[in-house]
């Protein structure tokens, strides 16, 4: 398989957290956003979103979408499941996950952030007030969703880890980047605690990619 991502991708660090649950052997092929490669033809062909990650198939069908590529990871590939096993459980997880790559995300992506900028003119400081505004917002849902339910472990949902871990990774690893405290989520930083002491999290962390600047590069990554 191939995987089209690029270093500081959320979306590119929830597929490289699965491939290595799934034991995936893959070559990551670095993209770069800021470089705007991601909006080139020969990516675009791939992938006309223009978005990361993209994940090749050794068949040639070009998956996308995070959230579609965990679902087709747990589904086609053997080894720990990223969903419970019980209907209601899923749902849970894929509550959680929504809240975070469907709900938050998107408003932190490039395209927006240039959009803020560039036919806004909204500037810096007000674009990282809007950063940090919807990442506070979306991580204290989350620890309301996480804090006292019964169905909490030492992941998100009991104590192996699932998608909704995969998701709430990557944007815990953002909100620290944007210097938010987690003082006030005590289950969401214990979950990313837990969830970034595993090997498969830790080595698909966005400083540990070949494509990361070389000075800020560190394998393994302790948050
Ligand atoms: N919902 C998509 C998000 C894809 C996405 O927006 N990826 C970002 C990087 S995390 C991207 O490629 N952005 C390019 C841009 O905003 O121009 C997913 O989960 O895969």
């Amino acid at each position: 398989m191939k995987l089209y991502s690029f270093w500081r991708s959320l979306a590119s660090f929830r597929v490289r957290i699965a491939l290595n649950i799934k034991g995936v052997v893959y070559e990551q092929i670095a993209v770069d956003v800021d470089r705007r490669e991601h909006r080139d033809g020969a990516y675009a062909a791939l992938n006309p979103q223009m978005a990361l990650p993209s994940l090749v198939l050794d068949d040639g069908t070009v998956l996308t979408q995070s959230l579609a590529i965990l679902d087709y990871l747990d589904e086609a590939c053997p080894g720990p499941a990223l969903l419970p096993d019980e209907a209601k459980g899923r749902a849970r997880v894929r509550a959680l996950a929504a809240m975070i790559a469907c709900d938050a995300h998107p408003l932190t992506t490039p395209r927006v952030q240039r959009y803020l900028a560039e036919v806004l003119h909204v500037d810096e400081a007000a674009r990282a007030a809007w950063l940090k505004h919807w990442t506070a917002e979306m991580l204290g849902a989350v620890e309301a969703q996480l804090a006292g339910h019964a169905a909490t472990g030492r992941f998100a949902h009991g104590d192996a880890p699932t998608t909704a871990d995969i998701c709430l990774a990557g944007h815990v690893t953002f909100a620290i980047n944007q210097g938010l405290g987690l003082g006030s989520m005590p289950t969401v930083q214990r979950v990313f605690e837990a969830a970034m002491a595993l090997p498969a999290f830790a080595s698909a962390h966005p400083l540990a990619q070949p494509d990361a600047p070389a000075a800020m590069r560190r394998n393994p990554v302790v948050p």
